[in-house]
């Protein structure tokens, strides 16, 4: 059998809620009962009242603002398994729940790369670290939104030692590749340190699997399937084969869009090129450019906040029309990854037709 049968229960203090029956309406009702939760655990340490303000603040700032998509991929990854459109209640408090534990190690992270990457602005409203009492805190601040995907997790799993372990370890083993595929794209972008010779697109993919793929795309459908029961090691290796695939795809569109997005949609504003990142786009340009756009290439890339030398690097990608290879490789990206569900055995596939729709074309 692909699934096991158990009867799912909430934890007994579970705060109460009326759920409505739609989907964003009940994740985000889930969501407010999750943070009343997150503050009864601060409150068990009697700390002054000034910590449980602060808490809630860091939270509603950070975890609920974006397009919430991973946590949901959670729900839809536990429905595909069940084979089911519509679950009960206590299965979609659990599901909802897990899916938001990962939302939490998004926002952890994006707290953290804003201050890596010197960002402004993150989903429309200006970078945690950049308010005027957060500042460097911030670090602090990501590593208490870290801890409270455990408290999260413990409440609602803690009871059922097996799923309990497995849940635990793919959140840790996962944030551990996501933090050393940050290592690698910090690493290979050294502040005002031009030296294209360590760019490829080898080297860009080991960052982007890590970084990116792994927690993005891979992580939400897991922990779907072992809430729904999986327990074949092969099923999970596929859907990492593919979910990699589709994180590669998503962050070469985040590249693009980081140059060519609307900043009102996108809700950031760009930063790869003055970064000195080892972006895609980047990468493209060098492997088409003439000797004289690589030499202007290595004089402008990665000059800060200076305007000027970013607008002589994206003029030269739009010389390049490094903007086609990119929907070209969108296309082929998207017909590989179409090619490879279709082959998908022993489990359903819906769940990767839904990923990869929902990321073909974006905007944003
Ligand atoms: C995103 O890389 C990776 C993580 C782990 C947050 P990025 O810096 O390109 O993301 P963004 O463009 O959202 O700042
Ligand atoms: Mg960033
Ligand atoms: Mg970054
Ligand atoms: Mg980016």
């Amino acid at each position: 059998a692909l699934v096991l049968k158990s009867t799912p229960k909430l934890p007994p203090d579970a705060a109460p809620m009326k759920l409505t029956g739609d989907l964003m309406k009940d994740f985000m009702i889930v969501f407010e009962g999750l943070t009343k939760e997150v503050i009864a655990d601060v409150n068990q340490y009697k700390l002054p009242p000034r910590t449980a303000e602060y808490m809630k603040r860091l939270m509603e700032y950070n975890v609920p603002k974006g397009k919430l998509a991973r946590g949901l991929t959670v729900i839809q990854a536990y429905k595909s398994i069940k084979k089911a459109d519509k679950i009960s209640d206590v299965e979609f408090r659990r599901a909802a729940a897990l899916g938001w534990t990962v939302e939490w190690l998004q926002a952890q992270f994006l707290v953290m790369d804003d201050i890596m990457d010197a960002s402004e602005t993150r989903r429309g409203q200006p970078c945690w670290y950049l308010l005027p009492d957060v500042k460097l805190n911030a670090i602090n601040d990501g590593l208490l939104l870290e801890c409270q995907i455990y408290v999260i997790l413990k409440k609602y799993f803690g009871a059922e030692t097996e799923l309990y372990v497995q849940l635990f370890q793919l959140i840790q083993e996962t944030t551990h590749q996501t933090a050393l595929g940050q290592f690698l794209d910090l690493t290979t972008s050294e502040p005002h340190k031009v030296d294209f010779g360590r760019f490829s697109l080898d080297v860009y993919s080991d960052i982007v699997i890590y970084k990116t793929a792994f927690y993005s795309f891979y992580l939400p459908c897991a922990l779907g399937m072992r809430l729904a029961g999986v327990n074949d090691p092969k099923l999970y290796d596929l859907a990492k084969t593919i979910c990699i695939e589709i994180g590669h795809l998503f962050q070469v569109q985040d590249d693009y869009l980081d140059c060519y997005g609307d900043p009102d949609t996108i809700g950031k504003i760009g930063t790869d090129i003055r970064d000195n990142k080892c972006g895609w786009l980047i990468n493209r340009a060098l492997a088409k450019c003439s000797v004289e756009q690589r030499k202007e290439l290595e004089k402008n890339y990665a000059k800060g906040v200076d305007a000027s030398a970013e607008a002589k690097v994206k003029k030269i990608f739009k010389d390049l029309d490094v903007e086609s290879d990119f929907r070209a490789h969108e296309e082929a990206a998207y017909k590989k990854i179409t090619a490879m569900i279709a082959e998908v055995k022993g489990m359903p596939s819906d769940i990767f037709t839904f990923l990869l729709e929902k990321i073909y074309k974006r905007k944003k």
